[in-house]
């Protein structure tokens, strides 16, 4: 038996390094690497049993081909040599029929390592196919903060150690940002205190000294009450303001608009709770704001990120270490070149451009458009995960459409593919890594044989590529191969390694960077950007979100004992799950009849949804929340959250806006 280093692949900010015990052809073992740089051997606990879910008895195992009618699950299984030659057919048909616009690449974040991930832009690219726009998660915070800060890092969470104040600003931490919260945990005993601000509190309320609850989508409004105060009892850094950044002078003119009285009105904070917490907040030395991505998915989502990133430099936060803003990228690379895996330079013409929150709109076509014929799916699961799952579920039952999904498990997106094409788990493969919430960089190469006849994406591609007679030599070589070339060909953040780094990165194995210097703004005026001139509202002012006609704002928040909808092939952490609740105040459930544990449904102008009520003081009054994401076999209608959200887009970053949406709730008959 021999431990081999590893990196967790999940669409998780750490990457965790992992330890991996195999006997050469399964794996027996997995735990937290010690001696990783990030995670110090601290990993959750869905990933402590990994193994469960790569040698799961659910796998699939051969290419397979649907025999009964979409949706319904049933196939037969074929050859690789057939399954190649069915899909390059059909894409080879589609293009003579329709042109290259009627093929759609679909993608997201099944699997975060860099080749495996973003490996299909290349033959797609070469295509000259539908380009993804690729916004499924946080673009919105991403727009929002790059407003503001241009491409500086924001606050390292190796710095929270040096934080003497917390703000969590809509983040269930312990799920989705377990290793920040060691350090936060032990300055909390040691008397700093954490404030909580969240419409949903759930667990992190266990960790928080005071819980502030708010309306969906109106975390722009506190922000702006908050420095309202801290201008009126003069505790900004007016030094600092002045001097690092722009447009200060102009958008102080506009907060006295925004009294914390204003504030109660639109967000429900009461004023004293306003005023106390701007006063903590200016009081602190090196205040963190940990900033979770859920208040970006909305209709004013990148509005309210410009607003908490400027409040985060109202006070010079940013001068101490610990002190500034959390959870968006902390920079230290770029670390190899993506587009030595992407390549867009095999592309000779635009792709017509399709967002991914928007797959329903797509197959469902539009007048003067072309047709999607084919669909291309891999490392993601629409149905369970992307906005108007009834639309969606439309688009695939089409028969004109070709599907090729290429999956581990058999998923609620897999029951309407054409064919099916078996996928590997990362110790079945080559690559690298760079954490989005860390300064860090890894390599995994493969430990053990993929089992039966599953392929890695890369594999797939390569094999598509030669049937479509691609005769690039990129489609020629091993991953590997590959991954050697963006090893030896390093950008800025693997260019100063010590010896011991690279030999981490040659044996496997993550290597932390440096600390980025987060007071060197990187933005197009040199300073922090409270006018943006890029932006159609140059000084940032509030602005609403969509909502809707429904009384109850629905938010839907990831799960402990899921990642978005992977696995859910293990029995364990979906007992401890349990069924699919929706969370809702206790008032709201009164007013409805409906008590704890009751079989409810909720519904709006989209489709109904059946739950079970779990009746909670946790959530703010008049929202309704619905933990992780499920298996249509689990609901009691077959329909999943995501039936209710619309396809809407936020204010910038074309991104999401599933917490943006209004339901009513019933009791079911
Ligand atoms: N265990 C686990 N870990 C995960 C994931 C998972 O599904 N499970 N998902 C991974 C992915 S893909 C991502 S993007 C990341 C991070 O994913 P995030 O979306 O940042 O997840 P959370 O940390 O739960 O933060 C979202 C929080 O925002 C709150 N919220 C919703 N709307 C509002 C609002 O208007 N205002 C405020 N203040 N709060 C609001 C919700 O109640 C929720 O607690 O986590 C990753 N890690
Ligand atoms: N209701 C609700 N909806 C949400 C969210 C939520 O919390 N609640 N979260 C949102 C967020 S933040 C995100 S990022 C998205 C994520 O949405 P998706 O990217 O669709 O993620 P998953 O639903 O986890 O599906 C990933 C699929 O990839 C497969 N996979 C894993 N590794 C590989 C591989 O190496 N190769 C191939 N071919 N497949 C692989 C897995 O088996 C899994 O079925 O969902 C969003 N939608
Ligand atoms: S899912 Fe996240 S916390 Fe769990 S091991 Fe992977 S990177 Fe670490
Ligand atoms: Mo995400």
């Amino acid at each position: 038996m021999v431990t081999y280093k590893s990196i967790c692949p999940y669409d998780c900010p750490t990457t965790c390094g992992l330890l991996v015990e195999s006997d050469g052809t399964r794996i027996l073992k997995v735990k937290g690497d010690p001696a990783d740089p990030v995670c110090k051997g601290l990993i959750c606990r869905k990933m402590q049993r990994y193994e469960k879910s790569i040698h799961s008895p659910d796998r699939i195992m051969k290419p397979l081909r649907r025999t009964g009618e979409k949706g319904k699950g049933l196939f037969e299984s074929v050859s690789w040599n057939e399954a190649v030659k069915t899909i390059t057919g059909k894409w080879k048909q589609a293009i003579k029929e329709h042109g290259p616009d009627s093929i759609l690449p679909f993608y997201y974040s099944g699997v975060m390592s860099l080749i495996h991930r973003n490996c299909g832009d290349a033959l797609f690219n070469k295509m000259g196919s539908c380009e993804l726009v690729k916004t499924l998660c946080a673009s919105a915070k991403g727009a929002g903060y790059e407003s503001v800060m241009g491409s500086t890092g924001c606050l390292d969470p190796r710095e929270l150690g040096d934080s003497d104040f917390f703000i969590v600003w809509g983040s269930n931490m312990k799920a989705t940002r377990l290793q920040s919260m060691a350090d936060m945990v032990k300055a909390r005993k040691n008397g700093k205190r954490v404030v909580l601000i969240e419409c949903f509190a759930g667990e992190m309320a266990d960790y928080s000294d005071h819980v502030l609850l708010l309306k969906p989508g109106t975390d722009g409004a506190l922000a702006l009450a908050m420095m309202h105060v801290l201008v009126n009892e003069g505790l900004e850094d007016s030094e600092f303001l002045h001097s690092e950044t722009i447009g200060y002078a102009d958008f102080k003119k506009t907060l006295h608009r925004y009294t914390p009285q204003w504030a109660e009105s639109v967000c429900g904070v009461p004023v004293q709770e306003i005023i106390d917490l701007a006063r903590e907040y200016a009081a602190a030395s090196a205040p963190a704001i940990i900033l979770g991505s859920g208040n970006s998915r909305y209709g004013n989502g990148g509005m309210t990120v410009r607003l908490i990133t400027i409040l985060s430099a109202f006070t010079g936060a940013w001068k101490k270490s610990g002190g500034g803003l959390c959870g968006c990228n902390p920079g230290g690379g770029p670390y190899v070149d993506h587009r030595r895996i992407t390549r867009p330079d095999l592309r000779q013409r635009g792709g017509r451009k399709v967002n991914i929150n928007q797959l329903a709109m797509a197959l469902s076509g539009g007048e003067g458009q072309i047709p999607i014929r084919c669909l291309h799916i891999y490392g993601s699961n629409p149905v369970g995960s992307v906005s108007n799952q009834l639309g969606i579920q439309q688009g695939l039952g089409n028969p004109e459409l070709f599907t090729v999904v290429h999956e581990r498990f058999m998923t609620d997106t897999a029951r309407y593919a054409d064919i099916i094409l078996p996928a590997t788990f990362s110790v079945e493969q080559s690559d690298c890594y760079s954490a989005y919430g860390y300064c860090s960089f890894g390599v995994a190469r493969k430990i053990i044989p993929a089992p039966g006849e599953c392929k890695t994406n890369w594999e797939i591609f390569c094999l598509l590529a030669k049937s479509m007679g691609y005769e690039d030599a990129h489609f020629q070589r091993s991953e590997d191969d590959l991954l050697d070339e963006l090893l030896g060909n390093p950008m800025q953040g693997l260019q100063n390694l010590s010896d011991e780094q690279h030999e981490t990165l040659q044996k496997g194995g993550n290597i932390s960077a440096p600390f980025a210097d987060h007071t060197d703004w990187k933005t197009p005026s040199g300073k922090i950007q409270i006018a943006d001139e890029r932006q159609d509202r140059i000084l940032p002012e509030y602005l609403e979100s969509h909502g809707g006609n429904q009384p109850l704002q629905l938010i839907a928040v990831p799960s402990s004992d899921t990642l978005n909808s992977i696995f859910l092939e293990r029995e364990e952490l979906v007992a401890q799950r349990g069924l699919m609740m929706l969370e809702m105040h206790p008032d709201d459930a009164a007013d409805r009849n409906i008590k704890d544990g009751d079989k409810i449904v909720a519904f709006n102008d989209l489709g109904e949804v059946g739950f079970t009520a779990r009746v909670t003081p946790r959530i703010a009054k008049s929202v309704v929340a619905a933990v992780g994401i499920f298996k249509s076999s689990q609901s009691i209608n077959r329909n999943l959250v995501n039936a209710l959200h619309h396809e809407r887009l936020s204010d910038i970053g074309e991104a999401t806006t599933l917490n943006d949406n209004t339901v009513d709730v019933r009791l079911a008959m």
